[in-house]
């Protein structure tokens, strides 16, 4: 059933687990998300950027959610637009039947976040729709980082205080350390847990980790044994998305494992076989790999049978 946010996101925040909320761009990886969570037993949220409702069109991002929704009325599913720029973008999302938009002007300065992120909320509340911010900046830590250097990227928690009862936002994605994509780290994984648990402490809503794709090793081999490039690549360990869970993390962004494992499957069956040119051959075993990607990392993540 289609709900918002909010109501998944509330339960995950009481009853303490992660919610893995998942990148879509066409219906392969949409169906993938929905039979994990079929499989799972689990609430799901499933989110398109800009990027991704230009590509789609609006109008099927969410026809498609609402048929699969339909389809496994049991499972709990959120629709939630993924960085939102503007107020119109989000405005546009809620119109066309998002139940969640984030607004990120975590880039602006914090006085023009704060106003920016209000209005959405009174646009969106005002139609039961749940809204995410961000606060600091999405980047690595380095390890030769100073204290200063941290402060200037990483959330300040007397911030998030003020922004959370300014603002009335559902939930908050603070910067501590992850950043998108496949290359995160560049020494060892550092994240700030510290902070982490200051600005829960401070807030008490559901905190969200952007950039929290772990790229596992058999996930990695399966794109290198294809004749795929990951030099460098580094993703948040199992273990760091546990400890962020404890530490007040409700909502877990995962894109870049789908890519990865969906593109090795299609460049697998491409280098098998140069003469198919079935593209079910191809995106059928795709969808069935991160399907089981997901699975994994929603008994992780402790949302498996929550439903
Ligand atoms: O907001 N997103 C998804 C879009 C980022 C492009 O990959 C995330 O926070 C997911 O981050 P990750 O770790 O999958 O790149
Ligand atoms: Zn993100």
């Amino acid at each position: 059933m289609l709900v918002s946010g909010s109501e998944i996101l509330l339960k995950a925040h009481k009853e303490n687990y992660g919610v893995g909320a998942f990148n879509f761009v066409n219906f392969e990886m949409l169906n993938a998300i929905f039979c994990a969570a079929n499989e799972a037993n689990s609430p799901i949220i499933v989110q398109a950027s800009e990027g991704a409702i230009k590509y789609m069109g609006i109008d099927m991002a969410v026809g498609m959610v609402k048929i699969l929704s339909k389809r496994y009325p049991h499972i709990p599913v959120a629709l939630n637009l993924d960085h939102g720029t503007s107020f119109e973008s989000c405005q546009k999302a809620v119109e066309a039947g998002f139940t969640s938009v984030m607004i990120d002007a975590s880039h602006h300065p914090f006085e023009e976040n704060l106003q920016l992120t209000q209005k959405v909320v009174e646009m969106a509340h005002a139609k039961g729709v749940s809204v995410e911010a961000e606060l600091g900046r999405l980047m690595g830590i380095e390890d030769n980082i100073s204290v200063s250097e941290k402060d200037a990227v990483l959330i300040n928690p007397d911030e998030a205080e003020e922004f959370v009862s300014k603002t009335k936002v559902d939930y908050l994605a603070p910067a501590i350390g992850t950043s998108h994509g496949a290359f995160k780290f560049k020494g060892e994984p550092k994240l700030d847990f510290e902070r982490l648990q200051e600005v829960k402490r401070r807030t008490n809503i559901p905190l969200v980790l952007h950039g929290a794709s772990s790229i596992p090793e058999y996930v990695r081999e399966a794109f290198l044994a294809t004749g795929g490039d990951l030099k460098g690549s580094k993703g948040v360990p199992f273990d760091f998305l546990k400890e962020a869970i404890k530490g007040g993390i409700n909502k877990i962004n995962i894109d870049t494992d789908l890519r990865i494992a969906f593109i090795a499957e299609v460049r697998r069956v491409a280098n098998e076989d140069p003469t198919q040119f079935d593209l079910r051959k191809f995106f059928a075993p795709a969808m069935e790999s991160i399907t089981k990607v997901m699975v994994e990392r929603m008994n992780i993540l402790g949302s498996a049978n929550k439903i």
